[in-house]
């Protein structure tokens, strides 16, 4: 890490603020100009929780405008594109997902996937930061949200409570080593590449991103999804897997539904109902007492042996306490190795797949930190949580807002000007660190 670019919180918040600035776009904040010029759908949720701090119209707008883009069936796609960006700018871009000859699709062109559930705990964090306003934001996104987590229950279940995923894209941890076993199961040739252009490799080095065979794959999934109308059916879907985090993250939203459902004079009870159905899913198939980890599933329902920071991301519902022991544990030991200088890395630095550039295979991201973050506050765990923040705020004071963060040296790798490093930066800032516990003082005298 460059020690020569320090700065203030103050400076930090300004930079930070500048960033989504330059990356907001009429309604939605682009997650990076060059990279990623659509709306993105799980950090559009992130980005609104930075705007809560700078300008809460804009976070309302972010999910709103998110939300207006919803289909028929309830899903939140993972991609909005902008009419106004060159259709080719990123890949696989609208012409390669063709929503428009879907019944049910929305009139402006999405994806057909979806990403973690986060915009629940989202629009409730916008909604406190201006509360004055009243409550008719959130009256207008609770039936979209609502939609949103029963079309995931509903379409998506794995028939325990839980949601499945259908695409690595769509548990935002794209080429995690926990999709590599089902992913190898899908056959296909590098050649279904050919009449497309990869347009990441334009912006960030090839060693960073998934690999032509990975793509070749995700290509597949897609085609295949497609040819079946985005319908979830019978054959449709070449990839199924179970991601911890995207669930652990539904069962949050679902608790942030219910206190929605309480300011708006909503039922909230099914909502917590649901919250706590899918925390004891996790608990009951996901958890590990033996490893102290939540792992994620395959299509058999298997778990897979690879410790993932998603497994981490449980800690923001409510567990037994020696859970969230083993969980701690698991963060300051070697695997993830919890310090205050670098944020934890996505993937256990001593596993076999581990690689500290490959994006999801190592370096570590603002946005899961963030999440794991926040759980060891709900457990009350403020010394970790304090050591953490302090990794966060170090890694985007030292680099910039870069997208991701070498998980040994911190060095800043993706892109620069990355809006969801930004956004929970400025939420770091906004909220102070808590007072540790006091301890006794060793040595004092009696
Ligand atoms: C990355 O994923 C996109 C596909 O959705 C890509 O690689 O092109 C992931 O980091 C994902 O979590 C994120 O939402 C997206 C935009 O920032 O980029």
């Amino acid at each position: 890490m460059r020690a020569s670019r320090t700065h203030s919180d103050a400076d930090l918040r300004r930079q930070a603020i500048t960033v989504l600035r330059g990356n907001w776009e009429r309604g939605h904040t682009v997650p990076s100009r060059r990279l990623y010029p659509h709306q993105w759908s799980w950090d559009s949720a992130f980005i609104a929780i930075g705007w809560a701090h700078a300008s809460p119209g804009r976070g309302r707008h972010e999910l709103e405008s998110l939300l207006a883009a919803q289909w028929s069936d309830g899903r939140v796609p993972q991609i909005v594109f902008n009419p106004a960006v060159p259709r080719d700018a990123y890949f696989p871009g609208p012409d390669f997902w063709r929503s428009r000859d879907v019944p049910g699709a929305p009139a402006m062109e999405t994806s057909g996937i979806v990403q973690p559930p986060v915009h629940a705990v989202a629009a409730l964090e916008v909604h406190r930061a201006s509360p004055a306003l009243g409550r008719r934001f959130l009256r207008r996104v609770y039936p979209g949200l609502k939609a949103q987590h029963d079309y995931l229950l509903r379409e998506r279940s794995d028939g325990h409570d839980l949601a499945v995923i259908v695409h690595p894209w769509e548990s935002g941890q794209d080429n995690s080593p926990a999709w590599d076993a089902e992913l190898a199961r899908v056959s296909a040739d590098v050649e279904v590449l050919a009449g497309h252009r990869r347009r990441d490799l334009d912006h960030v080095d090839a060693t960073e991103r998934p690999t032509a065979a990975d793509y070749a794959r995700y290509v597949a999934i897609v085609d295949t999804y497609r040819e079946h109308g985005y319908r979830d059916e019978p054959g449709a879907h070449l990839f199924v897997a179970v991601d911890p985090l995207f669930n652990a993250l539904l069962a949050r939203s679902e608790e942030a539904l219910a206190e929605i459902a309480d300011i708006i004079g909503k039922p909230s009870e099914p909502h917590r109902e649901r919250a706590a159905a899918i925390r004891d899913a996790l608990l009951a198939r996901c958890y590990d007492p033996a490893a102290g980890h939540f792992f994620a599933l395959d299509r058999d329902g298997g778990r897979v042996p690879e410790h993932c920071v998603g497994g981490l991301v449980p800690l923001v519902l409510d567990l037994p306490t020696d859970v969230v022991d083993a969980l701690v544990a698991g963060m300051t030991g070697p695997r993830f190795a919890l310090n205050d200088r670098v944020p934890l890395p996505s993937y256990d630095l001593t596993g076999p797949a581990f690689d500290a550039t490959r994006y999801w295979r190592g370096p570590a991201w603002i946005n899961t930190s963030w999440l794991v973050l926040r759980g060891l506050e709900r457990h009350g765990r403020h010394a970790e949580a304090a050591t953490l923040r302090a990794a966060m705020l170090n890694a985007v004071r030292h680099e910039g807002f870069r997208e991701y963060f070498d998980p040994h040296t911190g060095a800043g790798r993706g892109v620069s000007d990355f809006s969801w490093s930004a956004a929970l930066a400025l939420d770091l800032l906004a909220t102070p660190a808590p007072t540790p516990a006091p301890r006794p003082l060793t040595g004092a005298p009696s």
